[in-house]
């Protein structure tokens, strides 16, 4: 929908939604809702002129769609944005049933699973529409950094013959009498583009994961923003590229949205100075304790978990003042056998905004017979070897991350789950829209 200032005396016709009906003695108004903008329609009962489209707006119910034509007119008196409509013509598209099952106005008024069930009217409040519109411009700036750094964006597949990167957390499928798998993430396909000579790749797509848990932040299937490129001489290049990709990203979501987010969500953008802090988990397990008394539990020694990841970005906020932290030196035993090691460190890292991992990103074993050995020592068999085949006949120095989408989202506006987050959540007890 246009700026109805812009308009103001001209003749437009606008189509949308019927959010707030007013049927008085003298006048009716409407309040059309179109894309998250709103104008007043007003009708004067006594015009004669009038006298159809009357009769239409007192059937009308709320919701439903219609398309006005008329006369966009200054009025002070008008709480929304001192304008309203003044129509020539109404045109009813489709009349909405009276009782809606879910409020729109006040979204928290219906439990989080009945919001789900009618996401398609859930989606109607400002807090829930916004949502797309300020992702598809977070999206849209961090593709075009993509592009302008002359990466190539692929497609790859979502159904596979091997369990990818490990045989869990995979749900299976019939294929045709055989067994296939959902990608948990386009890792060896992105790592393939490299071995067939493209430089820098890119994908954003769906991944899927069999976990059954029910935290804020997971889902069995999310969108990936995945990158892998070559030619770089340490997982720090993949940093500075996932650095400058992030603050391209923040930079145009804020010019854009950042008022809008501020009024709506209550929180302010910030575009994160560069570059963005960096800590061993061995000294930041150090810091935890030193600061808040904090103890990795045993099972969990080498590598993070949900109450780590909260308390990192405290000790990011006080003692870098950055929303943002890199976490490096995980235990080799805690990531997967494709991560490069140098001194057996895998030259990797997790990446921490606002208390939740965004992303896992790392320097690759290129090298044959490195790749396998580290294959080998995870139990990984014969159903890699289509991968392993990627390096054994020339493949350069490569590295590259995977940045969790819907996470990113939920983040940016403080969203309190992916259930709010997600235009249609899966998650374990969730197939349905
Ligand atoms: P990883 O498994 O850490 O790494 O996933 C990368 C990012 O994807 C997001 N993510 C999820 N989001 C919602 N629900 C989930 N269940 C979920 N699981 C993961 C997170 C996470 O940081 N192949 C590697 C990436 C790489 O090295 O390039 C991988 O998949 O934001």
């Amino acid at each position: 929908m246009t700026d109805f200032k812009d308009c103001i005396n001209k003749e437009i016709t606008i189509s949308g939604f019927a959010e707030k009906i007013r049927n008085l003695q003298w006048v009716q108004f409407i309040v059309l809702r179109n894309e998250g903008k709103r104008i007043q329609v007003t009708i004067e009962k006594s015009e004669e002129k009038n006298k159809e489209m009357v009769e239409i707006v007192d059937k009308l119910t709320c919701e439903s769609t219609i398309t006005v034509t008329g006369v966009i007119k200054e009025n002070e008196k008008v709480k929304m944005g001192g304008m309203e409509l003044i129509p020539t013509s109404i045109k009813v598209t489709s009349l909405s049933s009276c009782e809606l099952p879910i409020s729109i106005i006040n979204k928290d008024a219906a439990q989080i699973d009945t919001r789900m069930d009618n996401r398609f009217i859930d989606l109607r409040n400002d807090v829930n529409f916004y949502i797309f519109k300020i992702q598809t411009e977070f999206i849209r700036a961090m593709r075009q950094f993509l592009y302008d750094n002359d990466f190539t964006e692929i497609h790859t597949p979502k159904l596979i013959g091997a369990a990818s990167e490990s045989g869990s957390e995979v749900f299976e499928v019939n294929y045709f009498g055989n067994k296939a798998y959902l990608a948990q993430s386009p890792q060896f396909y992105k790592q393939m583009a490299i071995a067939a000579g493209y430089e820098k790749v890119f994908e954003v797509a769906p991944a899927f994961r069999a976990e059954n848990s029910n935290t804020n932040r997971h889902a069995t299937e999310f969108t990936s923003l995945d990158i892998e490129f070559s030619n770089i001489d340490s997982y720090e290049d993949v940093i500075k590229m996932e650095e400058n990709l992030l603050v391209a990203g923040l930079t145009a979501v804020k010019e854009k949205y950042g008022n809008l987010i501020k009024e709506i969500y209550g929180v302010d953008v910030v575009v994160p100075k560069l570059p963005f802090p960096r800590i061993k988990l061995q000294d930041l397990y150090k810091e935890l304790n030193k600061r808040y008394g904090y103890e990795i539990p045993s099972h969990d020694i080498g590598d993070m978990n949900a109450e780590t990841e909260k308390l990192t970005s405290r000790y990011a906020m006080e003692e870098y003042g950055h929303e943002f932290i890199f976490v490096t030196d995980f235990s080799k035993t805690k990531r997967p056998f494709y991560h490069m090691r140098k001194d057996d460190i895998p030259q990797g890292y997790d990446l921490i905004w606002k208390g939740v991992e965004i992303t896992t990103g790392a320097q690759r074993e290129h090298r044959y017979d490195v790749l396998e050995a580290q294959a080998k020592e995870k139990g990984l068999g014969d159903d890699i070897k289509f991968y392993k085949d990627f390096f054994k006949y020339g493949c350069p120095p490569h590295g590259g991350f995977g940045l969790g989408i819907d996470r990113l989202t939920m983040l940016l506006l403080n969203l309190p789950s992916l259930k709010e987050t997600m235009f249609l959540f899966r998650g374990p007890n969730r197939i349905t829209p």
